[in-house]
């Protein structure tokens, strides 16, 4: 038979498992036979590929980096990269406020709603004072100083903190750089073959996409939660949603203008990380398909991908700021709350930072949503609103994540390219 192409592979199973989901629902054992015996499938699927993240950013980033004759170009490659990523995240905070204020979804709840939602949550002056706490004991540099890991196995253990994975990865190789060629061989070696290992594991991970995919899928569709507040969560998903897809729209023509390759060639190729970023909610766990997906059909360098794309799968998480920014001022509005431009410009801020801490899991964004709340002085308490849909929206808020960051190594592969001519 005819190999079926791996992203239809991952969309039936998609289809089969919401399908089999509705099926057996109506049955009084159907959600407890799907959570007991099909989930695992669902969760050793996402550890698997959240196994190889941390071995997969080790072996591909030394390798890049060694790979790099001199560091000028890693220097340049490196700015590059950072600069184009603050400037995308700023955009998409920027695009989810534009849209938030624009059709204010928390406005449309009714005023005894709001009473009674100020009556059940707005007493969290505790949490706000928290948060505020918290704040003070991190000082200006605390985001840097966390960057260097004390013990690289604590970091990268559970996916700990993977930028200090990255740290760790760039600093060996600006090491394996500088000692003699010859002496540097042997563990230059060493993470060529590691890296070609790891891809092959990937590649038998993959196999098992379908069958994890229609896991995830019916679990979610069984576990799926309600909320009274549905009219106004609705129109609140569809801002953020609205605001998603601009943000697609904006990466498709930033690319077709830099580099030249059109929409179908561009989302085309990413088609089947972004099914996987949509099934998994992971950033991590599709960084593999990603990297494989931009070097190889993409045609983006390999050293500039196993730089850029790590990176990106870690701090850069337009989708997310998107969101956090949406989420923000929805909660606000719900609250009857009307944030000045002040407030609402420290939001650009707060969530730009929030989504670089955000770690590339499932739910890492509403997690670093705190933050927003708490500089912005939005009740925390408002994030049991916005709970019952998170999944959904963490769903495409990572399939952006995943979009912006093989966007921008393909702008900075061209602007490497440019510079090289
Ligand atoms: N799920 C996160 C990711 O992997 C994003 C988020 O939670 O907002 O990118």
């Amino acid at each position: 038979m005819k190999k079926i192409a791996l992203h239809w592979q991952i969309i039936m199973g998609m289809v089969f498992g919401v399908v089999f989901a509705l099926v057996l629902n109506p049955f009084e054992w159907g959600a407890d036979f799907i959570s007991n015996w099909i989930k695992p499938f669902g969760s050793i699927f996402i550890k698997s590929l959240k196994l190889i993240a941390v071995p997969l950013i080790l072996a591909s980033l030394v390798k890049g980096i060694s790979d790099l004759k001199d560091i000028s170009s890693l220097s340049k490659m490196g700015f590059r990269t950072i600069i184009t990523y603050l400037i995308t995240t700023i955009i998409a905070v920027t695009i989810g406020l534009v849209v938030v204020n624009a059709f204010q979804p928390g406005k449309t709840i009714s005023e005894e709603t709001r009473n009674e939602l100020i009556e059940s949550y707005g007493g969290d002056a505790e949490s706000k004072r928290q948060v505020a706490q918290q704040q003070q004991d991190s000082g200006p540099l605390q985001a840097l100083e966390d960057l260097v890991p004390s013990n690289i196995f604590g970091a990268a253990a559970d996916n700990a903190n993977m930028l200090q994975v990255i740290f760790f990865a760039i600093f060996f190789g600006i090491g394996l750089i500088l000692i003699p060629e010859e002496k540097g061989l042997p563990v230059k070696r060493f993470f060529d073959s590691l890296n070609e290992v790891i891809l092959k594991m990937i590649d038998l991970i993959m196999l098992a996409a379908p069958i994890g995919v229609f896991a995830l899928l019916a679990a979610l569709v069984v576990e799926a939660p309600s909320s009274d507040l549905i009219i106004a969560l609705l129109y609140y998903s569809i801002c953020v949603v609205a605001g998603l897809a601009l943000m697609i729209i904006f990466y498709v023509l930033a690319v077709w203008m830099i580099t030249g390759k059109n929409p179908k060639v561009f989302l085309g190729g990413i088609f089947p990380a972004q099914l996987l970023a949509f099934s998994t909610s992971s950033s991590a766990a599709t960084l593999p398909v990603t990297m494989e997906r931009v070097e190889e059909e993409l045609k983006v360098d390999a050293k500039v991908a196993s730089f850029v794309l790590p990176i990106g799968a870690t701090i850069n998480m337009d989708g997310t700021s998107l969101y956090q920014a949406v989420a923000a001022v929805f909660i606000a509005q719900t609250f009857g709350m009307n944030l000045d431009l002040a407030t609402q410009l420290g939001i650009i801020g707060t969530a730009t930072l929030a989504s670089i801490g955000s770690a590339a899991v499932p739910g890492a964004g509403i997690v670093m949503l705190v933050i927003v709340l708490g500089q912005a002085g939005i009740p925390e308490a408002g994030l049991a609103l916005i709970f019952a849909v998170d999944r959904p929206l963490d769903m495409l808020r990572t399939t952006v994540n995943v979009t912006g960051d093989a966007a921008v190594s393909m702008t900075v592969d061209q602007a490497q390219k440019n510079t090289k001519n």
